[in-house]
């Protein structure tokens, strides 16, 4: 397992590799032949779980890239439970990997145990959602979206192209606590305020699944026969509440229209069938990104602490010219 300081492993590195490459030559005999300080990587993925089908094009970036590379790729699905993912970290640090990528399910209730990761000399990574703590030393780097830009680029089309002097949107939270779903919120939130002609009158989780999406939407409609406008956190709960439209005989993407973020290959379909009218972009392709930081972090050499995603939004106007070249 390597130490993470990364003043330590500078000199290690200065002090250690002549003398080890000369030690693994006098052992095996070869001079110069393998580069000690090539050892595979061991690192432990703490996923959420497998709500969605971001999340599961999210994990097989991850576990296609470790492969390519070679590295001991120990992953652990939370299940949707913290407490899953906290017992994950604890058997990583354990098992003495040298980095731990982590996927916060929701932003609290982090410090106890990544200090212990801490204390053992492991870094984390966080990827896709950050957390909530005063203590940032905790994690080593963040890679992932601006959900709050994402929530904004959802409200920014909607007013944009949604016309009308009273218009009644219903939100799809995604999970209670979870960074997208507090950020997502308060991005589109945002401009909706500065619009009086637009109004939330409903926002309540579905938990970014399909399922959730479709039996929250049946309750929405029941309650309400004047929504204009459904704004998804994801596109999951999106397809979920299509299904829910349709089965009440409305037409969505005409009668009701639909603004979701994720961007994956459903969604662009149902942009081009005129079921969605707006996709805002998440990816959750971070395979090759987030083993690069992985490496300068355990090289010690220098990184950027926060990398932020560009995502794209996508309607009817471009969908069909680019839903080929999706990948997820
Ligand atoms: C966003 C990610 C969210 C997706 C959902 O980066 O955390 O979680 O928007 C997924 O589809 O479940």
């Amino acid at each position: 397992m390597k130490s993470y300081s990364s003043q330590f492993m500078t000199l290690f590195t200065r002090l250690a590799a002549p003398a080890m490459l000369l030690a693994s030559a006098l052992l095996t005999g070869c001079g110069g032949g393998g580069d000690a300080a090539n050892e595979q990587l061991k690192i432990g993925f703490a996923q959420v779980g497998a709500e969605s089908v971001w999340r599961t094009a999210n994990t097989d970036s991850l576990q296609n890239e470790a492969k390519k590379r070679g590295v001991d790729f120990k992953f652990s699905s939370g299940e949707g439970k913290q407490e899953n993912q906290i017992r994950a970290i604890r058997s990583f640090v354990a098992q003495g990997v040298d980095l731990i990528i982590l996927s916060p399910i929701v932003e609290t209730g982090w410090d106890p145990v990544l200090k212990e990761a801490k204390r053992a000399g492991i870094p984390v990574l966080l990827m896709d959602r950050e957390i909530d703590t005063a203590d940032e030393s905790l994690y080593a780097a963040f890679i992932g979206s601006d959900f709050v830009e994402e929530g904004r680029l959802a409200a920014q089309w909607m007013v944009e192209n949604v016309k009308g002097d009273e218009v009644k949107i219903v939100e799809l939270e995604g999970t209670p606590g979870s960074a997208p779903a507090i950020d997502r919120q308060n991005g589109f939130k945002e401009v909706v305020d500065k619009h009086s002609n637009f109004t939330i009158i409903e926002s309540q989780s579905a938990n970014f699944r399909r399922s959730d999406g479709k039996d929250l939407m049946e309750s929405l409609l029941k309650l309400h026969s004047d929504i204009d406008v459904v704004y998804s956190h994801n596109d999951d709960m999106a397809l979920g509440a299509i299904q829910a439209i349709e089965a009440a005989g409305l037409k969505p993407g005409t009668d009701i229209i639909i603004i979701s973020i994720d961007a994956i290959k459903e969604a662009f379909e149902a942009v081009v069938a005129g079921k969605i009218n707006c996709i805002v972009e998440c990816t959750p392709l971070f395979g090759p990104l987030a083993f690069d930081m992985a490496e300068k972090i355990l090289n010690g050499e220098p990184y950027e602490r926060r990398v932020v995603m560009k995502d794209g939004v996508f309607d009817q106007t471009n969908a069909a010219e680019v839903i080929d070249s999706r990948k997820y």
